[in-house]
């Protein structure tokens, strides 16, 4: 089995948080995201993915993909969230099942029609538990999430078991790309007392000080997406860099 990623994420995890830029291939021409994911490099960011929308075109997805690999030597996921594209020549490729959607194609369906062909590829799948928190803005929407409400810390903890009982590697808390605010650091601590594969966390962290929160509360892999597409990006992702790494 292929596990480069895997491991490279092993290594990281020991030396402390990890940091990672999501990179939505609808918000910018690939030479751009292609320029984002070379200035997340240089401030630090350990990996990339690419993805995170349901509206992306094939070409889109391929030509950003592509871009954002000729710019960078981190390694760069594919994240799929309820679209048909898909991008199998990355350096490894989500295995996300939204745990708490109603509609069963986003646990299993979806998954159920590439797998096969992942294998066959040899493409390195993360197996992630991806559980939806209140807000969810549109991931929710898409997902057709029944959202964990944002102070239900047991149901939080009750999908990440769950995800950790089905043997999935990761458990990944998610608010929602763009959310207002973060996971809360309650549930985060909370959820994390009780797991033993790494924490995922993301949507809505935009600052040093949100990414210290949830770092502190226990999250080891945190992802940010908006904040790279706005003004003085490189600063913002420098101090929410330095947050996570001091
Ligand atoms: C990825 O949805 C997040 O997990 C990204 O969210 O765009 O709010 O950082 P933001």
């Amino acid at each position: 089995m292929n596990m480069l990623v895997q491991s490279y994420l092993q290594e990281k995890l020991s030396k402390g948080a990890v940091h990672v830029t999501l990179i939505d291939p609808v918000r910018q021409a690939p030479e751009a995201a292609g320029r984002l994911a070379e200035t997340a490099q240089e401030v630090g960011s350990d990996m990339i993915f690419v993805g995170g929308s349901s509206r992306v075109t094939q070409r889109v997805l391929s030509e950003t993909a592509d871009a954002v690999k000729e710019k960078t030597s981190i390694p760069v996921l594919f994240f799929p969230t309820g679209t048909d594209s898909i991008c199998l020549n990355l350096d490894a490729f989500l295995f996300l099942s939204l745990l708490n959607s109603r509609n069963s194609q986003f646990i299993s369906g979806t998954q159920s029609r590439v797998s096969s062909v992942l294998k066959r590829l040899t493409v390195e799948v993360l197996a992630i538990g991806y559980i939806l928190i209140e807000p969810g803005m549109k991931l929710g929407e898409i997902g057709e999430a029944e959202l964990v409400a944002r102070d239900d810390f047991w149901q939080a903890i009750g999908y990440a078991l769950t995800a950790q009982y089905m043997g999935m590697s990761y458990v990944f808390l998610e608010a929602g790309n763009g959310a207002a605010q973060p996971v809360p650091a309650g549930m985060v601590r909370a959820v994390k007392r009780e797991i033993n594969v790494p924490l995922i966390v993301g949507g809505g962290i935009r600052t040093a000080i949100d990414a210290r929160r949830v770092r502190q509360a226990g999250a080891d892999i945190v992802v940010t997406g908006t904040v790279i597409e706005t003004a003085g990006y490189r600063e913002r992702l420098r101090s929410i860099l330095s947050a996570l790494k001091d």
